[in-house]
């Protein structure tokens, strides 16, 4: 080789993303053992990686979750592709034969109904109206512990929520999640048009509230689909976000919400309450902290980054401002319920940041004393 072509060796971001996160955890924890430390580290990293079902799974297994053979399944693959399945184009169904079913209720169950779905995130975006017809179409499911409530490979028939009952999640018998008395599940092989990708078993009696797959489509699909969609790449383009399976990441698009703010626009007011954090798709952000009788630029932040997460983590007030410069922002919005909810384990990651942070205050302070 020679020295020319040597010179132009491309150091891919993987590796200098992993070794900064690296580099991180060693300054912040400050192990006695560079090598021991290392070891246990990317040992750990590897096991929290996510799997591809198709690398542990038979043949049998991997044409369960799949159309097509070749394609491990969407909701498990760590790659890179899309992670939200193009296998199917809601823009190009006509899947909408007329009426949706409706299922009278008394006050108490339509009560019991509007609790449930409080919080399920992929009824977010729906109109009133559209609303209405999500709590009309739904019907009540007692379930006995045992019940298996959906089977792997199956066709998909209907979509539930968890009023109550603990339920355990199993992909090729293997046990990969428990929901316990709240959340959604069997919204996958609706939306993506798949066998079910997981069994459910009942661990406990519990009420489920279920809808059936055409309402489920022509209510849901097309609102749920283009907004996972549409943060797809947002989402993928955030290192912090790595951590995160993609089923996880499909939930947290259903969660986040677009906020768009003009060139000068106030987005976060230091020592405000907080009330969520953001992600940048589009455009830049100054970062400024009070000093004195002036505000002063800390940081700039641009697409891909996030701001507002360290108020969520110390639950403290915001430690800076933060506006929109250099044109229109476009964000996207997730709240304090939501961020705890789908983010809760990526807190250790994003204390990191508090470390690093504080870091650059001292440094800031030491440079101010100096002058
Ligand atoms: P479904 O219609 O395919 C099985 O039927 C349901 O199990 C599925 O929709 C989801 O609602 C639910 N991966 C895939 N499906 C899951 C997962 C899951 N968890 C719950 N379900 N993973 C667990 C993520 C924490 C990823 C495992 C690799
Ligand atoms: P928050 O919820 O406190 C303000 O609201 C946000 O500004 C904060 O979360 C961070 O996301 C973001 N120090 C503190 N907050 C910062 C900093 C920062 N940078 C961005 N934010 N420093 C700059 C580090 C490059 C340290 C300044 C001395």
């Amino acid at each position: 080789m020679s020295s020319d072509s040597s010179r132009r060796i491309q150091v891919p971001d993987e590796l200098k993303e992993v070794l900064l996160q690296f580099s991180i955890a060693f300054l912040v924890e400050q192990p006695p053992d560079v090598i021991d430390y290392a070891v246990e580290y990317f040992t750990k990293l590897q096991a929290d990686r996510p799997t591809v079902i198709t690398d542990q799974s038979t043949d049998d297994q991997a044409s369960v979750n799949s159309q097509d053979a070749d394609e491990p399944p969407v909701m498990a693959t760590s790659r890179r592709k899309s992670v939200f399945a193009e296998a199917y184009d809601p823009e190009a169904d006509d899947d909408d034969d007329g009426a949706t079913a409706v299922f009278p209720k008394t006050d108490e169950q339509r009560a019991r109904l509007v609790e449930s779905v409080k919080n399920v995130l992929l009824f977010r975006s729906l109109e009133k109206e559209q609303m209405n017809q999500v709590l009309d179409a739904m019907f009540e499911r007692k379930v006995q512990p045992g019940d298996y409530i959906i089977r792997q490979g199956d066709d998909g028939d209907n979509f539930y929520v968890i009023e109550s009952g603990i339920y355990k999640v199993y992909i090729n018998d293997k046990h990969i999640n428990t929901y316990n008395h709240t959340g959604l599940f069997g919204e996958l092989a609706l939306l993506y048009n798949m066998p079910r990708a997981a069994t459910v078993q009942a661990e406990t009696s519990g009420l489920l509230w279920a809808m059936d797959r055409q309402t489920f489509r022509r209510i849901l699909l097309k609102s749920a689909f283009r907004k996972r969609k549409m943060y797809e790449e947002l989402l993928n383009s955030v290192p912090m976000l790595k951590a995160l399976q993609n089923y996880e990441r499909m939930n947290l698009a259903d969660a986040l919400v677009s906020k768009s703010y003009d060139n000068g626009a106030r987005i976060i007011k230091q020592g405000d309450a907080a009330d969520g954090m953001y992600f940048i798709e589009e455009g830049t952000v100054s970062v400024r902290m009070d000093q004195e009788d002036a505000e002063v630029e800390i940081s700039q932040l641009g697409k891909g980054q996030y701001f507002g997460e360290l108020a969520l983590v110390t639950h403290r007030p915001r430690a800076a401002s933060v506006y929109a410069t250099g044109g229109t922002v476009k964000l996207a919005f997730l709240d304090t319920e939501a961020f705890e909810r789908i983010m809760g384990f990526l807190t250790d990651v994003l204390k990191r940041n508090i470390v690093i942070y504080e870091q650059m205050f001292t440094d800031m302070a030491r440079r101010n004393t100096n002058l």
